[in-house]
């Protein structure tokens, strides 16, 4: 995959469907030679006058009487208007041709992009041309591999070009984008930076150690060392976080016996999984269903998994068994991210407090159960299994929490990441040792040494054909 990098290349860079605009890419030292062999000069007044669309920030960026059909390269960026002449169509079709000379550029290469209607046959026979004007045929990934070999961008950037163009909703595209912003990669640079840095003082030291020259004070070099350790760390913890299955949002039922936490858990479930009945203490272990719902309708923001838990009603255990079935109870709450605290409409109203010390207020939602068979307390909100009121407004609300927790998916670059900061940070925590007992500066200088391998793979400074292949050929062609 990494030969022929010099080859002028074409894609098409939209889909190949009926719409007002398809886009040709090429990158390569002969991009402008090719696309002029099928370009038709156009007058000056053609000429876009700012130029704004390539980024130019001046007029004078702009090259402004060019000829697109000479085969003479611009020297400067170029935006204009032209006719495309090809073969077997008798008329001409208007295009527009941009033009970025290396190395200011995507790829670090000449890149001519030429935009035109997009009709399927008229792409296809526009790339065509290019192929026979001597272009090849981009492989799927090509143009970010070139502009990661360029110096570009580092693969957890070009990885993350990856995640846009395939984000399937707006975590996604939002993880994504502050990938490509060097969300994990900026702070990880620094850190490859300051170790590189660390490491030369540490060799240099070697070379000294006769004469007892430091370059570098212990005191430093413990902080230098356990400032490493502290961000790969937390680097990890980000990550072992994300990447844990995505766990659903647990919502516990508690409350008195009798309140009818069973009841109002079959109807949010919609099926009849925990059993019923008017004697207290009918649950006696906790139960688990799962709802889903879209995470926003219309939104195409995924869907958001719920997981309700049934306990047994909380009063003062009698025995040994009431006593197991409470404490149960009661670790269900605390692995909570939400508590219904659930009473019955009318009847006497206890303190949540009192029985659930441990958990916050902003973790409980208070529940009038059984409202078609009394008034609702204030400030709760009223349920009835029974009728239905209050259930599908009950399901919203933990939607709406749901959502608000939702974490965003791990980004494919960050999995691959894992094993690598995984053994950078035994090399860290070795290396940490290393200053606290003062071992000899040839071992601590070997550890560093090795954390900055894994740190340069994470970061793609380090990469093998192997790896490139793995991740661009994830690409769709034209990216
Ligand atoms: N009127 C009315 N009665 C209800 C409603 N929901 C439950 N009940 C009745 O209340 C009684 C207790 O219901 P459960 O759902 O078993 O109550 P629970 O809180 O799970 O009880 P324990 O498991 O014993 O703690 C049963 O007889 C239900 O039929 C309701 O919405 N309205
Ligand atoms: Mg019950």
């Amino acid at each position: 995959m990494l030969a022929d990098l010099e080859d002028t290349i074409v894609a098409l860079a939209t889909p190949l469907a009926p719409g007002l605009r398809g886009i040709v890419r090429m990158s390569g030292s002969n991009a402008w030679s090719v696309a002029a062999q099928f370009l038709s000069n156009t007058t000056d007044k053609n000429v876009h006058p700012t130029g704004h669309l390539i980024g130019a920030s001046t007029d004078k960026n702009v090259h402004p009487t060019t000829a697109a059909a000479s085969q003479e390269k611009p020297r400067e960026r170029l935006l204009q208007q032209v006719d495309l002449v090809l073969p077997g169509l008798h008329s001409t079709l208007p295009a527009d041709v941009c033009y970025w000379p290396a190395p200011r550029t995507y790829t670090g290469q000449d890149v001519v992009e030429i935009h035109t209607i997009s009709s399927p046959p008229l792409l296809e026979l526009l790339v065509a041309q290019c192929l026979q004007a001597g272009a090849r045929a981009a492989r799927p990934g090509e143009f970010t591999l070139r502009a990661f070999l360029a110096g570009k961008l580092d693969l957890t950037q070009a990885e993350a070009v990856l995640g846009v163009i395939e984000a399937e909703d707006r975590a996604d595209l939002q993880q994504a984008l502050a990938q490509l912003a060097g969300g994990v990669a900026g702070p990880l640079h620094e850190l490859r930076d300051d170790l590189l840095n660390l490491l030369a003082d540490v060799e240099a030291g070697l070379d000294f150690t006769e004469e007892d020259i430091q370059f570098v004070h212990e005191r430093e070099l413990l902080e230098r060392v356990t400032k490493g350790l502290a961000l790969v760390t937390l680097v990890q913890k980000q990550l072992d976080r994300r990447a844990a299955a995505p766990r659903p949002f647990r919502v516990v039922l508690a409350g008195p016996p009798n309140a009818g936490k069973s009841s109002l858990f079959n109807a949010l479930a919609g099926r009849d999984a925990a059993l019923v009945s008017s004697q207290p203490g009918t649950t006696r272990d906790y139960l688990e269903a799962n709802i889903t719902t879209p995470a926003a309708s219309g939104s195409g923001a995924g869907v958001i998994t719920i997981q309700l838990v049934d306990t047994a009603g909380l009063r003062s255990a009698e025995h040994a068994i009431e006593s197991a079935s409470q404490s149960l109870g009661r670790d269900q709450v605390s692995s909570s991210d939400l508590v219904l605290w659930c009473q019955e409409s009318g009847g006497p109203q206890e303190d949540w407090r009192e029985w659930l010390p441990s958990v916050a207020i902003e973790r409980v939602l208070r529940i009038s159960t059984k409202c078609d068979q009394g008034p609702t307390t204030e400030g709760t909100l009223g349920t009835s299994a029974w009728t239905g009121i209050g259930v599908e407004e009950l399901k919203r609300t933990l939607t709406e929490w749901a959502r608000s927790k939702k974490e965003p998916p791990l980004a494919p670059s960050l999995s691959r990441c894992r094993n690598h900061v995984a053994a950078c940070l035994a090399h860290l925590r070795k290396a940490h040792r290393q200053v606290l007992e003062q071992e000899p500066p040839e071992l601590l200088a070997a550890e560093l040494r090795a954390a900055l391998e894994e740190l340069g793979a994470m970061v793609g400074a380090v990469y093998t054909e192997d790896l490139l292949e793995r991740i661009f050929s994830r690409f769709c062609i034209g990216k």
